[in-house]
């Protein structure tokens, strides 16, 4: 009996003390525990071929390395490959760096000021029920694991699909960009409390239909937020046992175009799945966009502070680059009147990297509609990457703000009814894609737009 006493004692304690340790790992740990490093690369490497033999995550370019993060497990490989590289992990990952804490350690809970998926969906519900005139919140599809995807609808009539231009928000398409949650939550926030004092918000909430869709990942969010701080893709148990499918390399035009945009290898961070929408969660916004007539859309990222452009596959431009380069530029002009941060304008493949099958690419071509990728602040990973400060979300929304009403009266100001309607088929990669655009646009101009919104 005594003996018992003492083995159940024993295991408590260690329990207890298991515990303890698990509380007081840092970010750090946990981070080593994944079993990832950052390396850095001198940039005159041959990115190119590396990039294609190993699933590397880019993470800052400081003009004279290129960083990635990469598994422990490929370290020793990448360097019989002949690469050489420096270990970095430490310098990013310290928590004795000024401020380095406060991104980890919010006060009000494991992620703060941010929204889990749990607390996006009761604010959500919120919002729907006081401005109940105003906005009507749908489920638009439901994650891998169940999750509802939401869109909450910002219009005079939400109720009815009116002949007016949709503008789609959309926010978190990759897990650990918790900021591009509150972007789009806060401008649609701002809609509905502004519409009864402010003429400019009243006349753009009466001539448009605003769709916020802030979190297309929620799977991805809750495992960013409750295991994997960097987590990016979605949660998807691939054939070879790894996780995840790039919701933003799972769209249909240019799927797999080449294997440096997007990667046919599961483990990758920018795996592309194994067909165009593939994945519920980007279907869910194909089912949005084929349902409404949406004329202008923003795709949240961070970080980098870009306003980013089709055509991200490859580095050439499309039929409409003046127009698609005047309104990035007019954007990027009036966030920096805001707080003075520049986000600089331009090509996706040229500014940035090319990907393939990503959602402005899609949504450009299928529907022929400026579509842009913010990649919201800080500028790089030494100014915090990821975590962005609490005290940032109001200041990035506020700079946001006047440049997302710009685009929406954009939208509005253009808008004939006839967007979208001149898909041409020869500029799509393959017939069965071609079919179901001209399919998809022909439904765009029929009756079944206009009445009743079902839930
Ligand atoms: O890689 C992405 O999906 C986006 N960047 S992020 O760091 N947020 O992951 C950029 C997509 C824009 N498209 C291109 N650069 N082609
Ligand atoms: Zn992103």
């Amino acid at each position: 009996m005594k003996k018992k006493v003492n083995h159940r004692q024993r295991l408590l304690l260690l329990i207890i003390s298991g515990l303890l340790v698990w509380l007081s790992l840092t970010e750090a740990d946990l981070f080593h525990s994944a079993r990832m490093e950052v390396i850095a690369l001198d940039r005159n490497t041959d990115l190119q071929t590396l990039r294609l033999s190993f699933p590397l995550d880019p993470l800052l370019d400081d003009g004279q390395k290129i960083y990635f993060l990469v598994e422990k497990k490929y370290l020793e490989v990448i360097k019989q490959a002949g690469y050489s590289f420096s270990l970095e992990t430490s310098r990013f990952l310290t928590p004795s760096e000024p401020g380095w804490r406060q991104w980890l350690r919010p006060q009000g809970g494991i992620n703060g000021a941010y929204h889990s998926y749990q607390e996006l969906a009761s604010e959500l519900k919120t919002l729907a029920t006081a401005y109940a005139g105003l906005a009507r919140l749908y489920v638009i599809g439901r994650s891998l694991e169940n999750r509802n995807i939401y869109a909450l609808k910002i219009s005079d009539q939400p109720g009815l699909a009116e002949d007016e231009p949709g503008v789609a928000l959309i926010g978190c398409h990759h897990a650990r960009e918790w900021i591009s949650v509150e972007v789009p939550l806060l401008i649609g926030k701002h809609l509905l409390e502004n519409y009864s004092r402010n003429s400019q918000v009243k006349s753009l909430v009466d001539a448009a239909e605003i769709w916020i869709v802030p979190l297309v990942n929620p799977d991805g969010l809750e495992y960013s937020v409750l295991n994997y701080r960097l987590w990016r893709k979605n949660r998807r148990l691939n054939l070879d046992g790894s996780y995840g499918v790039d919701l933003n390399r799972n769209y249909a035009y240019g799927w797999a175009y080449d294997d440096l945009g997007s990667s046919p290898e599961p483990a990758s961070a920018v795996f592309r799945g194994t067909a165009p929408f593939s994945e519920p969660e980007t279907a869910s916004i194909r089912n949005l966009f084929q349902t409404h007539r949406i004329a202008a859309a923003i795709s949240y990222h961070s970080y980098s502070q870009l306003i980013l452009y089709p055509w991200g596959y490859v580095d050439q431009p499309t039929e409409d680059e003046l127009l698609l380069e005047q309104l990035a530029e007019d954007m990027a002009a009036l966030i920096y009147q805001v707080n003075g941060r520049v986000y600089q304008a331009g090509r996706a493949a040229s500014l940035l990297y090319v990907t393939n099958g990503d959602f402005t690419d899609w949504a450009y071509s299928f529907y022929r509609i400026p579509a842009f990728t913010i990649e919201l602040p800080p500028v790089d990973l030494l100014q915090g990457g990821f975590w962005n400060a609490e005290e940032d979300i109001q200041p990035i929304f506020q700079e946001n703000l006047p440049a997302t009403l710009y685009l929406i009266n954009w939208a509005i100001s253009s808008y004939d009814g006839t967007r979208g309607t001149r898909v041409r088929p020869d500029r799509f990669f393959d017939r069965g894609l071609a079919k179901e655009a001209e399919s998809i646009v022909k439904g765009r101009l029929g009756a079944a737009f206009k009445g009743k919104e079902s839930r």
